[in-house]
């Protein structure tokens, strides 16, 4: 997804821009551009496509200069990428502006700008709004206000980056579903999507609030909410580690990355939702015309990705009624295939390198469907580069080899697609607001979670000794319960098995005694009371139950049945918040055993060998 960066200084802000677009690179683009204002009447602007090395070469052919100046590096989601559509689209000769996010009242205000005689020379969103805005500055208003006018009228996702030659002292910015950061330098100031892409000038970061919109001069910074009031942003510092591949205060990888995921969660659903709608063009440029025509969906996956996958199934079928299906992808390569007229097919891949998904696709093409779409946390890997559609999941580095954060940001994802896949397929407006302000809680929701740690650290001396285990969950939390068998295997080396919870009786109720301690999960659904039955079922046979259970599902403690209460959540976010106990778990049984956490004996991270 797109990246800004910004700076007011004494010295020439050029290099600064152009470093921090490198450090930006991760979150995928697809054109660069910056400009900078010296002194001159005009901003002087350049603008390439491809790599921000393209844009380095540019300016180094005909150097910008500056103290003022903003930069950006563009993902399109409002028309191809192109010179004329890549940032900062400008409004006149003076007005320059960058944007990350999606304006979903575009095309109306476009025509009304249009009949008042602005002339547009891109198709994107992001040029209403540096007309909107030239608009206000023209009827008199200074840049800060005219900006404060304009977003009064846009509806959408945004963090917006605006400067005018008239004022070469500041910049004004403002976010609204979007990230922005604040850097505090001294005697400058810097502004980005992202803290890494300002860690070469600045420590010392402001996090704006949604609404906010903020006055950058190289000595102050003035900020202001929704209400028009004026606030102070608490400046903190970046602590070194823990962002990049360092274990920081941590004893593992993999412990680091668990307590990541509320934060991730937050980045993989930053600009792809409103307060109560998913923005579907920030799955591409043609996302709407693609989704429209979907009439069956086919999902391909390894390992954790595709239990991601088995836990979208159940989402794809209930919200947007349209059939799904999820194989493993060594399993979908090598058998004949049937793919049904207007398929999705869709690959989840954390690298995007894996091997098998990958040449499923490959094979899949031969056979044709409508359209691939790729859900991955590496820009420009191969599953990207190949894909029609990308949503790309905002995990950062993932080095633990048993995947977590990518797990629970694959699902985020997973989740606003099926949104926008069931728009398109009579869901309501308000069932849809209903799941998306549920997605909202979900960061608060696996920080109440990680606060169970000692609790689950304490149960995972149970385990220890044992040689087997079962996991049980039903409906969308079987798959849940397979990914917590599959962390229990990869990392404890203690075999785990998952089964639907109605499934016992057929078969592994056989194996259940008190040496086969059995994990459950059981949020508050309507499937609920058949689980307690199924509880029932391994009780009597003298098995040892864990049970993580809503509150309101009312599963009471007893000998030999040990519950911990999960704080109650939304029955289609369930599986995102119940996952985590259960890495948590298997996390301090490894510990306790004493095993190889990070890299666990015969695995890999990238699987790109089939
Ligand atoms: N809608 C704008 C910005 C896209 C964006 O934020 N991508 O991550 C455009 O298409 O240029």
């Amino acid at each position: 997804m797109c990246g800004i960066v910004g700076a007011v200084s004494e010295r020439d802000v050029q290099g600064i821009l152009l470093e921090g677009l490198r450090r930006l690179e991760y979150r995928g683009y697809d054109s660069a551009g910056m400009a900078v204002i010296n002194g001159k009447p005009e901003v002087q602007r350049a603008r390439e496509v491809g790599k921000v090395a393209a844009l380095a070469d540019a300016i180094s052919a005909n150097p910008l200069a500056g103290h003022l100046g903003i930069a950006h590096t563009r993902w399109a989601t409002h028309g191809e990428p192109s010179q004329v559509n890549a940032h900062p689209h400008m409004s006149g000769d003076r007005l320059a502006i960058v944007h990350n996010g999606i304006i979903e009242n575009y095309q109306e205000l476009r025509e009304e700008l249009k009949a008042e005689g602005f002339e547009f020379t891109s198709q994107t969103d992001t040029e209403v709004v540096a007309h909107l805005i030239g608009k206000n500055y023209k009827a008199g208003g200074n840049l800060y206000n005219a900006v404060k006018t304009a977003i009064g009228r846009l509806r959408g996702a945004f963090a917006l980056a605006v400067v005018h030659a008239n004022e070469p002292d500041h910049l004004v910015v403002c976010r609204e579903g979007s990230p922005l950061v604040v850097g505090v330098g001294i005697g400058e100031n810097f502004i980005a999507s992202d803290q890494l892409a300002l860690l070469p000038v600045t420590d010392r970061f402001m996090f704006l609030e949604e609404g906010d919109i903020a006055d950058i001069r190289k000595d102050k910074i003035e900020i202001h909410d929704r209400e028009g009031q004026a606030v102070e942003r608490s400046i903190s510092r970046f602590e070194h580690g823990a962002d990049s591949a360092d274990k920081g205060e941590y004893r593992h990888y993999m412990l680091k990355e668990i307590y990541e995921q509320p934060k991730v969660i937050k980045a993989t659903m930053e600009g792809r939702i409103t307060a109560t709608r998913v923005l579907e063009q920030a799955l591409g440029t043609d996302a709407e015309n693609l989704l429209e025509n979907v009439r069956h969906v086919q999902i391909i996956a390894c390992g954790t990705s595709y239990h991601a996958g088995m836990v979208a199934r159940y989402w794809i079928e209930d919200l947007a009624g349209v059939p799904c299906s999820v194989e493993v992808a060594s399993e979908f390569r090598y058998r004949k295939h049937v793919i049904q007229p207007d398929t999705l097919f869709l690959c989840i891949s954390q690298s995007g390198e894996t091997a098998d998904t990958l040449a499923a696709l490959r094979q899949a093409k031969k056979a044709g469907f409508r359209a691939a779409l790729a859900i991955c946390n590496v820009p420009g890997s191969s599953l990207v580069r190949e894909s029609d559609l990308v949503i790309m999941t905002q995990a950062g580095p993932e080095i633990g080899v048993a995947s977590t954060k990518a797990f629970t940001t694959q699902l985020t994802a997973l989740l606003i697609f099926t949104l926008a896949l069931a728009r398109h397929n009579g869901l309501n407006a308000e069932r849809e607001a209903d799941i998306v302000k549920a997605i909202h809680l979900l960061p608060g929701q696996v920080n109440d979670v990680l606060a169970l740690d000692g609790e689950i650290e304490e149960m995972s001396k149970a385990f220890m000794d044992k040689n087997h285990s079962l996991f049980l969950g039903r409906g969308s939390q079987y798959p849940v319960a397979m990914e917590g068998a599959l962390k229990l295997k990869e990392i404890s080396y203690i075999h785990a098995e998952a089964y639907p919870a109605g499934e016992l009786k057929h078969g592994p109720l056989a194996l259940v005694d008190s040496e086969m301690p059995v994990v459950t999960v059981a949020p508050n659904n309507d499937l609920v009371e058949k689980l307690k039955s199924n509880l029932e079922e391994v009780r009597a046979r003298g098995g040892e139950l864990f049970v993580f259970a809503d509150k309101a599902a009312d599963v009471k403690p007893e000998e030999g049945l040990h519950v911990m209460q999960i704080p109650s959540v939304h029955e289609i976010t369930a599986p995102i918040v119940y996952t985590v106990p259960l890495q948590l778990l298997s996390y301090h049984v490894a510990v306790l055993k004493g095993t190889d956490v990070d890299q666990p004996r015969n695995l890999a991270k990238s699987v790109t060998v089939e």
